[in-house]
């Protein structure tokens, strides 16, 4: 696929993550939203090489790669506004969004992708010889030990798989790198898998890289790990108070590390240096968030853009805005 062609795909992803943002803003989808805003480049890139028969297993940040693979926008939009229009009646919400006809399913079990992934590469294996499956999951996941039983049951059985880590550098407020022994590249090559690492925020890398693994799976050569580092531009979840407190420092910062200074004043659990660790700890976490949040060159949509010329992101970007539009309109969110 060209530049134009995994643009376009890149648009329509963060068009539809937008959305669903203000939907959420509204208050009209209940409960936790996370959104995959900063994971377009890696859901073009990857599914850019995938065809039909393909399967793909997705986390709980499935909406941009199941918006790249086609599923039906205005029944996805449906399903989180919990309405019977919904592609699973309005019961699933965003977590666990799936299609049979293109082989896509998601959980919200963290690591639960990877098994997921090997089991349809198994079944791919018996059933459609020459396709494959990809799992996709955050640099947390891979700390979960099916993640790591999948690795090597993946690398043992020669299955046609593509292991796709995201990688974000954060498991919700912990910092993954301060709870993960090793590198997680190295820790996959270890269980015998081919490995590559690529910024995820550079969409042609992330095909290319892609392009050959897929290839690899699909000619019985077995599985790869691909990482790609990502940002997160919404932070864990809408509403994540880091986020807040990075984009405005003197208001919500100010609240949030008011609120948990109390706490550790006041509080009698815990000794004092604990407590006093949780502060420093927290202006850390902050100040990580808020140097993420400034920091615009991560947004990949924006790289792109500079890649495809703004003539034409221009035009892409209308035209997916515009698709969203009419799905919204379809799934009775718009007023
Ligand atoms: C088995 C399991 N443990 C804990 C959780 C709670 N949880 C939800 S998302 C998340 C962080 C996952 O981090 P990562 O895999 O890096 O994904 P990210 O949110 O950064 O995209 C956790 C711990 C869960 N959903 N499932
Ligand atoms: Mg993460």
């Amino acid at each position: 696929m060209d530049a134009a062609g995994l643009f376009r795909q890149m648009a329509r992803a963060r068009a539809f993550e937008d959305a669903t943002s203000a939907l959420w803003r509204e208050g009209r989808i209940s409960g936790e939203m996370h959104l995959g805003t900063g994971e377009e480049a890696v859901a073009a890139g990857v599914v850019a090489s995938l065809r039909p028969g393909d399967a793909v297993a997705l986390d709980h940040r499935p909406t941009p790669v199941l918006t790249v693979l086609g599923v039906d926008l205005a029944g996805m939009l449906a399903e989180m506004l919990g309405m019977e229009s919904g592609i699973h009646r309005g019961r699933a919400g965003h977590m666990h969004l799936m299609s049979r006809t293109l082989l896509a399913s998601s959980s919200g079990i963290v690591g639960s992708s990877a098994p997921l992934g090997a089991g349809f590469a198994l079944a791919g294996r018996a059933l459609r010889p020459g396709s494959v499956a990809v799992a996709f999951f955050g640099d947390g996941a891979m700390n979960q030990g099916m993640l790591l039983e999948t690795l090597n049951l993946a690398a043992a059985w020669s299955l046609p798989l593509l292991l796709v880590c995201k990688d974000n550098g954060w498991s919700i407020t912990t910092r993954t790198d301060a709870v993960t022994g090793g590198d997680p590249v190295a820790r996959a090559r270890g269980f015998g898998l081919e490995t590559v690492d690529v910024d995820g925020g550079d969409v042609g890398a992330v095909a290319e890289a892609a392009a050959d693994a897929i290839d690899r799976a699909r000619n019985g050569e077995g599985p790869s790990f691909l990482r790609a580092r990502v940002p997160r531009l919404d932070g864990h979840f809408l509403g994540d108070a880091l986020v807040r407190a990075a984009r405005s420092p003197a208001g919500d910062g100010r609240q949030l590390l008011g609120d948990v200074t109390s706490a550790a004043l006041s509080r009698t659990g815990g000794g004092l240096g604990d407590r006093a660790r949780s502060v420093v700890r927290l202006l850390d976490l902050m100040r990580r968030a808020r140097r993420e949040d400034r920091d615009t060159r991560h947004d990949p949509l924006e790289r792109a853009r500079s890649t495809v010329g703004q003539e034409v992101a221009s035009r892409l970007e209308a035209e997916a805005l515009a698709e969203v539009g009419r799905a919204v309109a379809a799934a009775g969110g718009a007023h």
